[in-house]
């Protein structure tokens, strides 16, 4: 592998790693934000009637002036998912993980191997995930595993062959791994007793409907750089009622280039 660019192994193996991408100061930030953000999810699933379900999991983790928005204003990975994607791309989804012993119960949907594009698409990339690695990701501790070239096939490989084509993504904090969307993988389980926290992010092409209306939630001052706003959504927006359609171009809620 050492001699392909990242977008070659996302092409070929369906992943790619960056080790060392976030310093410790940064990663301590976002560890200690997350912490609040799951506090905050758990208070709103007992308030909606979901109970103590998800524990452990903070969906959407955006909307405040914190590190989560300091980190999608960064642009991480502008070029590698630029090219990825052949033009402009847009936040689908940004979530936080807090991997415990013992952790499935009510959400077993990351320790059972899965993909996170549920429209399987071959050649066209629709959607890339972002693993961010908040704690040393060690196999005792439930590091992720994923089936390399697995994006490549419709089917999904049977157990046996998960099992045994399976790799650990293991790392130091601040890693970041980058993986085609329908590539298999897996939160393997954690068996340390060690809290491990990941943040998860995807990214997708803007005609692709985010899982969240981002650019509302944050609002249209998140940032002044136009490129944070094309990732926002501010771009790719619904219009809500006939006035919004018929704008000039620059008003436009939906651009020529997104697709
Ligand atoms: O936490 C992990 O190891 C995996 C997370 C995952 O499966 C996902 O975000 O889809």
């Amino acid at each position: 592998m050492q001699d392909m660019t990242h977008n070659e192994e996302l092409k070929e193996i369906g992943y790619t790693i960056f080790p060392g991408f976030l310093d410790k100061h940064f990663i301590n930030r976002l560890s200690k934000d997350l912490d609040v953000w799951i506090d905050y999810a758990s208070d709103v699933r007992r308030k909606t009637g979901l109970g103590d379900v998800m524990e452990g999991v903070a969906h959407h983790v955006m909307g405040k002036d914190d590190s989560m928005a300091d980190l999608v204003r960064m642009l991480p990975f502008d070029e590698v998912f630029r090219e990825y994607f052949d033009g402009p791309y847009i936040l689908n989804s940004f979530g936080g993980l807090k991997h415990v012993k013992g952790l499935s119960g009510d959400y077993t949907h990351v320790s059972n191997f899965h993909r996170d594009v549920r429209t399987y698409s071959s050649n066209l990339t629709l959607l890339i995930n972002v693993l961010i690695m908040l704690e040393d990701f060690t196999v005792p501790n439930g590091a992720t595993r994923v089936i390399p070239c697995s994006h490549k096939v419709e089917e999904r490989p049977d157990d046996e062959e998960l099992l045994a084509r399976s790799k650990y993504l293991t790392g130091k904090a601040g890693t970041v791994v980058l993986f085609d969307s329908n590539l298999w993988h897996a939160a393997s389980p954690n068996k340390s007793g060690e809290t491990r926290r990941a943040l998860t992010l995807t990214y997708s092409r803007p005609f692709i409907k985010p899982q969240m209306d981002y650019c509302k939630l944050v609002g249209n001052n998140f940032s002044s750089d136009p490129n944070v706003m094309q990732v926002i959504g501010f771009r790719s927006r619904i219009p809500q009622n006939h006035m919004d359609w018929y704008q000039p171009f620059e008003g436009r809620f939906y651009y020529l280039d997104q697709g």
